[in-house]
């Protein structure tokens, strides 16, 4: 297939959605079948629909994942994205809108419009896709045209008009003419509405077209396909390539496809693909070379060399894309406006191995990024979010194909969110030696379900852009937690006020820190407020059981509008908090012995009704959560010295700038001090210290070997026998700290020697003031010549591993020796891949957490000396 050859037609990316059941894969099916492009029949009933492809879809009748097929009509190229209606798959629905031209909202004639349907309107208008309605299963006794047409009228839009086409045109013009003013004009002028004037009404959704019709016995399924054809416009695409990446899978072989649509020039294979040049860190650029194009219809796929605009396909060869990922010229994705509301402990057979299980499980996340997969140091267990319980038991039966591992899950938790009431400036600066940055925030409330923005105010001349954009993505680029429950922040915009950088001393991660604590401190000056998600319900039950429905909702935190009656149906709407109905539709089925019909669909967040207790519960210390920490550290005398949230403003370099209604401006005259440039070598600082610390606590023992040599080891355990017996250890991943803290690693890119004797001298210290036994462990291919040494250095323990023997496994082994009868500590980096050291009982200390720690004992040890002086 060569570019040439496609564009001649009309190509268009239509994507069908529908509440679970409505017939949109049989829909798919059906105008595959009449319009020759699939020779059999198939049928979800019988398992063999072409569109349910997944083993566990036919098993199950519905639709999991999304799926693609290519209809070909004489002057039109249909793709097809058939979407899962199900409710707990909706942010798979949901990934595919970005990528539509139109909408194909499919509804089932007898059981009309439903509350996920209106979900599924709501997201139609935030990313303004023009739809098509098709009224399924006309078929049915039980279906009714006029009462399904006045409820998309009344329940979805005015602007729904029946376009079959055996439907008087005159008529049809007329109601259309009412949707909008210029073709009410034009209809007053002319008595009639051109195609090319429906179609322009179309697409920018001033009418949707509705047909009704049968899938399964292909009734009006061809009217439809001609209804597409004569009124969507084919979409104009620049010339210069972009596409957006809409859904990452695995096909069978395990080779991953990055699904996407090519929304700019065109796509060849070999092409070398990138997103630099977006907002993104730098270690997260990636480069990968384009090495098929699929164009998949079904299970089955064609390969082509190339692809024009406005093609759905799917790529291999990416290795890092991730679902909204904009390439080349295309505009960055919306957020997904769907999250999961539930969270759940996902329990790992006995025995496994935790983070080699993590990590392979968190290629589910790239599939699926909702998914949320997390490891909770606090509380040692993974988490999960999802939509409900249907993709709970379908996640499992995957974890169990693709992993062969047999997992459970705890009991469901709803996933709170925070937000603040009132406007607040936070600070946040940043300054260990040789480091510098300031960065002022204003975090404002937002209405509810507004998401997190972000923006700046502040003037070029005083922060330069580069910073500045650099502080917009460190915004934007991890979730940051409230400070009542450490549940993600929300509904608030948060603006760039000023910021400070210093001319040699300030690198990225300087920004990075600030930026992450100055929100944080904004949280804990403000007024917080927890949010729970809340439902939309709509519950039909016979008039008989109204009463009780009238009390239960309000017993448990929900409202309603005063009830209607449907028939010997009484309807009652309103919303109430997931916590308290999630067993309710049991209890519905229970009381009204099947005959109610409960519909729960997720309408957002609101104020938690039982926020105290939520709280109390969590019992979450924002202070002590290190790595979200609120405080900020300042430098003195050449040393970082952390200073706390509520001090941090008789500290900082920056005036606040922000005003709260009511009060003075404050002075100006905090203008910026003076950065401190002063610096003394460590080595030097370090000695005048220890000469001043003996001073203060007696002498430092070299207590360390018993044997003062360096000497060989064989097991690590021997390492131990070498020890003095101690209460506490701790043990040091070298070079992980070295390349976590910012100071040594800038060392390091020059001199890894002198990196390496900073931060034992830097040890000396903390051993000195804290008195646990503390070995530092290299890997030993960086040091020719030491391999598998152990050595003394003052008053710590320095291992050189052996070949062979990363830190990583040293100090496994050494920790599983000693911890149970000892308190055994393991500082180490802040990735995941440490977690082993935790399964048997050792404590993991992350870098940034550890560094803390040094910094408070230097502090202690800058003030003990600042009361010698002062002696
Ligand atoms: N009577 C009748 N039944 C239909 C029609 N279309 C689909 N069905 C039946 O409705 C059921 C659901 O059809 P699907 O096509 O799987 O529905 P879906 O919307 O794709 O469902 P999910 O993908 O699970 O959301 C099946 O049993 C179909 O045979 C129709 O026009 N008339
Ligand atoms: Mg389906």
């Amino acid at each position: 297939m060569s570019l040439s050859e496609t564009k001649q037609k009309k190509c268009i990316c239509a994507g069908l959605l529908a509440h679970v059941d409505a017939g949109q894969t049989t829909l798919s099916e059906a105008m595959l079948y009449v319009s020759g492009n699939l020779k059999k029949l198939g049928r979800v009933d019988h398992q063999d629909a072409f569109l349910d492809t997944y083993h566990l879809e036919r098993e199950r009748g519905i639709t999991i994942f999304s799926k693609q097929a290519i209809l070909e009509r004489e002057h039109m190229r249909l793709m097809l994205l058939d979407t899962p209606g199900h409710v707990d798959f909706s942010t798979e629905m949901e990934r595919t809108l970005q990528v539509l031209d139109y909408a194909i909202l499919v509804i089932s004639g007898s059981a009309g419009v439903q509350g996920h349907t209106e979900t599924l309107w709501k997201l139609l208008e935030q990313y303004r896709i023009p739809t098509f309605v098709f009224i399924n299963k006309m078929d049915l006794d039980t279906a009714d045209y006029d009462t399904v047409l006045a409820q998309l009228k009344s329940r979805l839009s005015d602007s729904c008009v029946d376009f079959s086409f055996d439907r008087d045109a005159a008529q049809r013009d007329e109601e259309a003419a009412m949707c909008d003013e210029s073709l009410m004009e034009a209809f007053l002028e002319e008595g009639v509405l051109t195609q090319e004037q429906l179609r322009h009404a179309v697409v920018h959704r001033q009418i949707f077209p509705c047909f009704f019709g049968s899938a399964l016995k292909l009734e009006g399924v061809e009217k439809f396909l001609d209804g597409i054809q004569a009124y969507t416009v084919d979409p104009v695409y620049p010339k210069e390539f972009g596409a957006k990446v809409y859904k990452i899978s695995r096909d069978p072989q395990g080779n991953r496809l990055t699904w996407m649509k090519i929304t700019g020039g065109g796509l060849k294979v070999k092409t070398v693909l990138t997103n630099a040049g977006l907002s993104v860190q730098e270690e997260d650029v990636w480069e990968d070379k384009v090495d098929q194009i699929r164009l998949y219809s079904g299970e089955k796929y064609q390969m082509a060399d190339s692809v024009p605009a406005g093609s759905v396909c799917a790529v291999t060869g990416l290795k890092r894309t991730q679902p909204g990922d904009a390439l080349g010229l295309e505009p960055v994705s919306i957020e997904p406006v769907l999250s999961p509301v539930l969270t759940y402990q996902l329990i790992l057979p006995e025995g496994t191995d935790v983070p080699s299980t993590l990590r392979s499980i968190k290629q589910l996340e790239e599939e699926d990024p909702q998914l949320h997969i997390i490891w909770n140091e606090r509380l040692q267990e993974i988490h999960i979010q999802l939509m409900g319980e249907i993709q709970l038991e379908i996640l499992k039966s995957m974890i169990a194909e693709r992993f062969g591992l047999d997992v459970s899950f705890g009991e469901g938790h709803v996933v709170y969110k925070e937000t603040i009431t009132a406007p607040v400036e936070g600070v946040g600066h940043f300054e260990p030696l040789r480091h510098y940055a300031e960065v002022h925030l204003l975090l404002e409330p937002l209405e509810r379900g507004a998401g997190l923005e972000f923006d700046t105010v502040c003037s070029e001349d005083k922060l330069d852009r580069n910073w500045q954009r650099l502080i917009l993505t460190h915004l934007a680029e991890r979730e940051h937690l409230g400070v009542l429950t450490g549940s993600p922040i929300t509904d608030m915009r948060i603006t760039l006020l000023s910021g400070k950088a210093h001319a040699k001393h300030t690198e990225g991660g300087d920004f990075r820190q600030a930026t992450y604590r100055a929100i944080r401190q904004g949280l804990m000056k403000a007024q917080s407020m927890l949010l729970e998600p809340w439902y939309a319900f709509r519950l039909e039950v016979p008039q008989e059981f109204i009463g009780r429905a009238m009390t239960d909702i309000p017993a448990r935190g929900g409202t309603f509008d005063p009830p209607e009656t449907d028939g010997t149906y009484s309807v009652l709407t309103g919303t109430a908090p997931v916590s308290s109905m999630r067993d309710y539709p049991m209890e519905v089925v229970a009381y009204t012995r099947g005959t109610g019909r409960l519909s729960l669909t997720v309408d957002g967040y609101r104020p938690c009704h039982e926020a105290e207790q939520v709280i109390e519960q969590a019992g979450y210390q924002p202070e002590a959560d290190l790595e979200h920490t609120p405080d900020s550290v300042f430098c003195s005398h050449g040393a970082g010295y952390p200073v706390k949230w509520n001090e941090v403003e008789q500290h900082m370099h920056l005036p606040l700038t922000y005003q709260p209604a009511g009060e003075k401006k404050q002075e100006e005259q905090v203008i910026s001090r003076p950065v401190k440039a002063a610096y003394s070598s460590s080595a030097q600082l370090d000695k005048e210290l220890k000469k001043i610390f003996e001073r203060t606590y007696g002498t430092i023992q070299p207590r360390a070997f018993r044997s003062q040599k360096a000497m060989r080891y064989d097991q690590p355990r021997e390492v131990l026998r070498q020890l003095e017996p101690a209460r506490d250890y701790l043990l040091v991943d070298g070079y992980n700290i070295i390349f976590s803290w910012d100071d040594l690693n800038e060392i390091a890119k020059d001199n890894m020697d002198a990196a390496r004797q900073v931060l034992m001298d830097m040890l000396c210290n903390y051993q000195a003031y804290r008195r646990c036994e503390l070995i530092l462990v290299f890997d030993a291919y960086r040091v020719p010549g030491r391999a598998g040494m152990i050595d003394s250095y003052h008053n710590i323990h320095v291992v050189y591993t052996k070949e062979a023997e990363t830190a990583d496994m040293f100090i496994e082994k050494v920790s599983y020796e000693i911890s149970g009868r000892r308190n055994v500590r393991v500082a180490t980096s802040d990735g995941i891949e440490q977690i082993i050291i935790f399964s048997h009982g050792a404590q993991r200390v992350s870098a940034r957490a550890f560094r803390e720690e040094v910094d408070q004992v230097n502090r202690q040890i800058a003030d003990a000396i600042q009361r010698q002086n002062q002696r």
